[in-house]
């Protein structure tokens, strides 16, 4: 039987992470574990701490904190946002751990002896106002390929082209601004990309067919461009040491252990329950794995590229992806959401104002798959209010009020199903063939449409059957047809729950219900609209499951987040 390896971009340190970063990686990398679990798959779904590099040295220094403690603190402040928005890790570690570590160096030895890397002294760019040596990415200036005037010295955020720093047009210090740079002599490791090529180019192939072209075609254009040696390590004091000699007080390049955490991060889940836990039986000669990368377009070069390299190169059988799910940019407004200029909503700013589901729904109904998609206000309450408020609580509200005080509190008995129901039932299950089979593909927006669609199928059959007139004439009959809503609810509950997993919970609550009871409809969905056994009790909900957003609290947020309300 195969199993799933999950894993999502590892979000970096250096500060609260924005929706945009959410939407990216974490989130549908979540959604998609969960509906593998309901579907009964063994899955192991792994993220961590992005730690090393300078942006989080600079970041430390801001805050007046050693580089270890910054970084322990702001573990805890994200691992606890995402915890909250219900993102279910089954493991989140950190890449400064010891089983980073002792892999990472592992690497670097393996490529060693294999003759990927070699030994260069290169001209390295000193500020001399900073007082340092600028790593690439603290290097900006204007980029030699499209012109962009804030490009880094590591990768241009605009063209996505990965540079050298000495590319730049106009170089200066990011730390300082200052243009006062020298070049100096410093010895450091080169992956040999190019002696890779050929293997890489081989599994480019290999999935090229299946993979996402936004996913293949950053791939290939790296390809087409040519490979370089790409120097792994860095004259920095926070990282993963290098364990080669004459390389004493210099770190690898946070690119370069990054990845590799991925495994890293393995090895820690393993740790907490060694009996019982194997990573190895994940990443190493793990022919039953099928392992699937979740990330945003600019993360897409390291992942098709430099990771299989560092894994092709090793020589051993490490578990290499099999399925990138890469993603565009979701804007704030048409514009980038951006941490250093605190433009967008950050994640914890999102679970201040809205429960978790909120966000969850809209970000994946809005997913940013094949094109960018744009972050308004107006559109997010107007998703909440008709989706989820008028199509979904609706429906759960009605019917549950309309049993409880037209019936009593419990599942009815009531007569046969009708022509209705059958026709129904087909309509939901070809419905839920088609929701079903872009979950798995990770089709999102297409899913997510599916789901809006079969919570419209309920209403329809509800509106069509009209228990509310029916039980004038015919009790019986009604309580048919209030039986199947509430097994309805409970497949909504059901179908509901790997995208806003707190209100399939309190929807499972309603109709006393484990929340652990969401396995994943069979093909036979009649008997799905069966389980719910008359007599079974139910509750009447205190209060719905939503609130819609008033036209008052979107200009008010607008105005909170520097929003133009007509848009
Ligand atoms: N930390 C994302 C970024 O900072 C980066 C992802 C690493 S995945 C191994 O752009
Ligand atoms: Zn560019």
């Amino acid at each position: 039987m195969t199993k799933y390896l999950i894993t999502s971009a590892l979000p970096y340190i250096n500060g609260i992470k924005h929706l945009g970063n959410l939407v990216g990686s974490m989130l549908p990398a979540d959604v998609y574990a969960r509906f593998l679990r309901q579907k009964g798959e063994e899955v192991l779904f792994i993220c961590a701490t992005d730690e090393h590099g300078t942006p989080a040295e600079l970041a430390a220094m801001e805050k007046n904190q050693d580089v270890e403690t910054f970084c322990t603190e702001q573990h805890e402040v994200q691992k606890d946002i995402y915890t909250r928005f219900n993102l279910s890790f089954d493991h989140f570690g950190r890449s400064s751990s010891h089983q980073n570590t002792e892999l990472t160096q592992h690497f670097c030895k393996k490529l060693m002896e294999n003759g990927y890397i070699e030994e260069r002294v290169i001209k390295q760019v000193y500020s001399v106002d900073d007082g340092r040596f600028l790593p690439d990415r603290y290097i900006v200036g204007t980029c030699p390929h499209c012109g962009y005037e804030a490009a880094r010295g590591d990768q241009c955020e605009n063209c996505t082209r990965v540079l050298d720093p000495t590319d730049l047009i106009n170089p200066r210090s990011a730390v300082s601004g200052s243009h006062n740079l020298e070049i100096r002599d410093s010895k450091h490791l080169f992956l040999k990309l190019p002696a890779l090529e050929s293997k890489l180019s081989a599994f480019i192939d290999e999935h090229e067919a299946e993979w996402p072209l936004v996913v293949t075609s950053i791939a290939r254009k790296w390809l087409k461009e040519g490979l370089r040696e790409r120097c792994i390590t860095r004259d920095l004091k926070w990282g993963v040491p290098v364990p080669v000699d004459g390389f004493e007080g210099k770190v690898f390049y946070v690119w370069f252990d990054a990845p590799i955490e991925y495994i890293g991060s393995t090895a820690e889940w393993a740790e907490k329950d060694p009996e019982h836990r194997d990573w190895k039986s994940w990443w190493y000669d793990a022919k039953d794995v099928r392992y699937v990368e979740f990330m945003a377009k600019d993360n897409i070069p390291f992942h098709t590229i430099m990771f299989p390299a560092t894994l092709l190169a090793s020589g051993e059988p490490w578990k290499k992806v099999d399925y990138i799910k890469g993603f565009n940019w979701l804007t704030f407004y048409g514009g980038k959401f951006s941490t250093s200029q605190k433009r967008g909503i950050f994640t914890n700013q999102a679970l201040d104002e809205f429960q978790p589901d909120y966000w969850r729904y809209w970000l994946m109904a809005n997913a940013p798959e094949s094109s960018d998609s744009s972050f308004t206000f107006a559109s997010f309450a107007a998703t909440v209010n008709k989706d989820l408020n008028d199509v979904l609580g609706n429906f759960v509200n009605r019917v549950l009020k309309m049993t409880a005080s037209k019936i009593g509190a419990a599942v009815p008995a009531g007569g046969e199903w009708g022509d209705t129901e059958r026709e129904f039932v087909k309509t939901m299950e070809a419905r839920i063939a088609d929701y079903t089979k872009y979950l798995s593909e990770m089709e999102y927006r297409k899913a997510l449409v599916e789901l809006r669609a079969i919570w419209v199928e309920g209403n329809n059959y509800l509106t069509a059957a009209a228990p509310w007139t029916v039980i004038k004439e015919d009790k019986d009959k009604a309580a048919m047809i209030l039986r199947l809503a509430l097994n309805v609810i409970r497949l909504y509950a059901v179908l509901s729950a790997p995208v806003i997993p707190e209100t399939a919970e309190k929807m499972l609550a309603l109709l006393n219900l484990d929340a652990n009871a969401t396995a994943w409809p069979s093909g036979d969905l009649a008997a799905e609209l069966q389980k719910l056994p008359a007599g079974h009790a139910v509750n009447v909900p205190e209060q719905p499951l939503f609130q819609k957003i008033m036209p008052e609290a979107v200009a008010d947020l607008c105005q909170r987040y520097g929003a133009d309300p007509e848009e």
